[in-house]
């Protein structure tokens, strides 16, 4: 980070950062504050970009035992991990916890945001959300999916010997959702926005500086042109539906159009799906690209694994007429291949946990979390705990032939919160493994297989492979 930004950030936050850590005389968790502002942020974010934020979580609570205090960009945090702490933040009421996104990302993903949003409010527009995301209705879309994964395939590794699997995966990744969720199709609207959401990401982890020439300013600048391209989108899709010339199916926005036409019990407003089909698509597609990119990578790195996916994938082919897209039940046949991504998931989480702010004083475990600070719950940290998941760093699918117990596996959270995109998640990677496994074979190229987290994980060398198409 520039030192002088940095500088300056400290100087607009100083005044803020004393009046929260001078309010208390409550029984404080133990641990350090660090030098003002900086705090631990450094370790932290150094320890995120060289893979080791697991053993960092480690050390801190070797040191300071299961709650501790720190500082973390310029906020005094409470560092929670463990079952009960995941039960407690994920089951949390919202006076107690909101999640409260930095000022910054609010401008950038609007302020009417499901993860900005609590109670009743939260309720309502996630209902809308689900109306779409539930099993019952996105089993429509496994053909849609599908179509979209193949011609992926078509264009991108047929005919290659060699390919890059993490930037391809968010290409897939994105075009699915921008099928799904805008019923945006290949052609140069999708393209224009694939450029302007990198831009807005981008601008999620910079500096909030809105000067003509910082990131932060061309992610805003991103942000504005989306909205405007979404808002024309609906009214166009609107007057769609009125002509019939759209169907209330045909994607998310349409559904949500129609929910919104009906008047019924889900109240959504235009600048609410504008926004919350923003958040969907930032959510949904890094996180679900980066399960697919490890999964790659497993299936190079261990042969009974691959065998064991390859038979059950390859059963499910030879039911199928050539051309003939995968169905619901087909999905529901790849349990093996599901329990391989959940193992996945747990040993490599996307996200290692969540941040939320107190919103008034409250006690855990004896000690005082005051209000106004940021509690960060370490929650993958129980992926690794051995009383919950026995010997836990050996690869082993069979663990998910039973349920996990609660609150110890959080990939995709938990409680009130919990990602509503987990059927979503889990169409699309089975779809993909299912062409990927049947049409190749493939090997790692590259003695670089490292990954920093940036917060998601990023692969230094964007995971090259060698492959092979298959015989058929
Ligand atoms: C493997 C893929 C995915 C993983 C690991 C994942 C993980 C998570 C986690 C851990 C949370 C909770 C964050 C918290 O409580 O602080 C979350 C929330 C969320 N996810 Fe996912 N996600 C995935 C895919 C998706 C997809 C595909 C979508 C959309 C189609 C999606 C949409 C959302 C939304 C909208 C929220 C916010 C929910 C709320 O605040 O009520 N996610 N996800
Ligand atoms: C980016 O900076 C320019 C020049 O200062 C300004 O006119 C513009 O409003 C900024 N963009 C946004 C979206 O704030
Ligand atoms: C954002 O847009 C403004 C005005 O349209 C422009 O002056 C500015 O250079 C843009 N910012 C970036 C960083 O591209
Ligand atoms: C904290 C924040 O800015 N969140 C906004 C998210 O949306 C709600 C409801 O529209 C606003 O009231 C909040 O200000």
């Amino acid at each position: 980070m520039n030192p002088a930004l940095y500088l300056s950030l400290i100087l607009i936050l100083l005044p803020f950062y004393i009046f929260l850590i001078r309010k208390t005389s409550k029984r404080l968790p133990p641990g350090s504050l660090g030098l003002p502002i900086i705090g631990q942020s450094l370790s932290f974010l150094r320890a995120l970009q060289t893979d080791t934020a697991e053993k960092w979580f480690q050390d801190r609570i070797r040191k300071y035992g299961p709650v501790s205090k720190l500082s973390l960009f310029g906020t005094p945090t409470v560092f929670l991990h463990g079952q009960a702490a995941n039960k407690l933040v994920y089951n949390c009421d919202g006076n107690t916890l909101a999640n409260q996104q930095p000022p910054s990302i609010r401008r950038i993903c609007g302020e009417k945001n499901i993860t900005e949003l609590r109670g009743d409010e939260h309720k309502r527009v996630r209902d809308a959300l689900v109306s779409f995301l539930k099993p019952e209705v996105l089993k429509q879309y496994v053909g849609k999916m599908d179509g979209e994964i193949r011609k992926h395939l078509d264009m991108h590794w047929h005919g290659k010997q060699k390919v890059t699997v993490m930037p391809l995966m968010k290409s897939l990744t994105f075009d699915i959702m921008s099928s799904l969720i805008f019923g945006i199709e290949q052609g140069a609207t999708r393209n224009a926005l694939v450029e302007l959401f990198e831009h807005m990401m981008d601008g999620l982890v910079s500096i909030p500086i809105n000067l003509p020439f910082t990131q932060f300013n061309r992610s805003l600048n991103a942000s504005a042109k989306v909205r405007t391209m979404l808002t024309n989108l609906i009214h166009d899709k609107r007057a769609a539906l009125k002509q019939n010339t759209a169907l209330p199916r045909q994607d998310f926005i349409t559904c949500l159009l129609d929910i919104q036409s009906k008047g019924n019990s889900i109240v959504i407003s235009d600048e609410e799906i504008v926004d919350n089909s923003i958040i969907i698509m930032i959510a949904g597609h890094d996180t679900s690209a980066t399960l697919l990119t490890f999964l790659v990578r497993l299936l190079a790195s261990d042969p009974s694994v691959r065998a064991n996916i390859v038979q059950e994938q390859e059963e499910i082919a030879r039911n199928k007429a050539s051309g003939e897209h995968l169905t619901w039940d087909d999905l529901g046949k790849m349990k093996y291949t599901w329990r391989v991504a959940l193992e996945t998931l747990r040993m490599d989480p996307p996200l290692l946990g969540s941040f939320r702010r107190a919103l008034r004083d409250f006690d855990y475990q004896g000690y005082t979390i005051p209000k106004g600070w940021r509690v960060m719950l370490a929650s993958s940290v129980t992926h690794m705990d051995e009383q919950l998941f026995p010997d836990p760093s050996k690869f082993d699918p069979t663990r998910f032939e039973k349920q996990a117990p609660p609150f110890s596996f959080v990939a995709f959270g938990g409680g009130p919160r919990i990602c509503p995109g987990y059927e979503f998640a889990r169409i699309e990677t089975l779809a993909t493994i299912h062409y990927l496994v049947t049409q190749f074979t493939w090997k790692l190229c590259c003695n670089d297989n490292s990954f920093s987290r940036k917060p998601f994980p990023v692969f230094r060398q964007g995971l090259p492979i060698e492959i092979d198409p298959k015989k058929l």
